[in-house]
């Protein structure tokens, strides 16, 4: 019982300690792309001296990158960390408007660690049309296309996955964008805390077009640290009072 039990309490600390995540791969057509094909690879957290978790001996790429958005690495919020150094690396994939597109996780030491994501918060999905994907530091606008939120009052839809699927809207315009997945952690009652996951691939999307994307805002200009979706409000928590939970950023562009 005793070695079964510290069993138990080393997995939990594992998890806990070592078991971040991030999105690699891009899903077009249904098809798993190879890691960082597609998306901008990051820096792990070790390599980068202002990392504020010292003390998380696993600071690989999986490893979040914090909200406190006045600092000097605010623009890891929008790609990844260091992700703009990766941009000319990048391929880019062909996505038809209307067609799912989607990502799937990866954790930092194998599949047997993969317990999906396991930090509840929502997951948004941005598109930020570029005229050279290859420079591109993500400071153009961006506008919300996808948002996977609670679904029910103490439970969240992205609870435990390891993939994550939208629609790109049919009535995109065609060309070139940096499409952004975000997964903030949202926390209580400690501002600059909130722990961000987010990763950016490199698309061209063919369709008629005709739509007109928006509203548009910078990130993380848009974000505030006392946003109550990114600092929960009364009432609201990590499992309680989600049917109030309102995500931060602006609504959805649907098409
Ligand atoms: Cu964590």
């Amino acid at each position: 019982m005793r070695a079964s039990t510290s069993l138990i309490a080393l997995a939990a600390s594992l998890q806990t300690a070592s078991a971040h995540y991030y999105f690699p791969h891009l899903i077009v057509n249904g098809t798993k792309t190879p890691e960082f094909k597609y998306v901008r690879d990051v820096l792990p957290a070790n390599s980068t001296s202002d990392y504020p978790d010292p003390v998380n001996a696993y600071n690989g790429k999986e490893a979040p990158v914090y909200g406190a958005f006045d600092t000097s690495y605010v623009t890891d919020i929008r790609c990844g960390r260091s992700a703009h150094l990766a941009a000319s690396k990048t391929l880019t994939a062909d996505i038809l408007a209307g067609s799912e597109v989607g990502f799937a996780i990866k954790t930092y030491i194998d599949d047997s660690y993969n317990f999906g994501i396991f930090h509840p918060g929502p997951a948004q999905l941005w598109l930020s049309k570029s005229e050279d994907l290859s420079t591109d530091l993500g400071d153009g606008e961006w506008v919300k296309i996808g948002y996977q939120g609670p679904n029910s009052s103490t439970t969240w839809s992205t609870d435990r996955a390891t993939e994550l699927f939208f629609d790109m809207p049919e009535s995109t315009p065609p060309g070139t964008y940096l499409l952004r997945l975000e997964l903030p952690f949202p926390i209580k009652d400690w501002p600059g805390h909130s722990q961000w996951y987010t990763n950016c691939a490199h698309v061209n999307i063919i369709g008629s077009g005709g739509g007109s994307p928006g509203p548009s805002v910078k990130l993380p200009e848009a974000y505030n640290v006392l946003d109550p979706g990114i600092n929960y409000e009364d009432g609201v928590d990590y499992n309680e009072g989600l049917e109030n939970y309102k995500p931060p950023g602006p609504e959805v562009w649907s098409g």
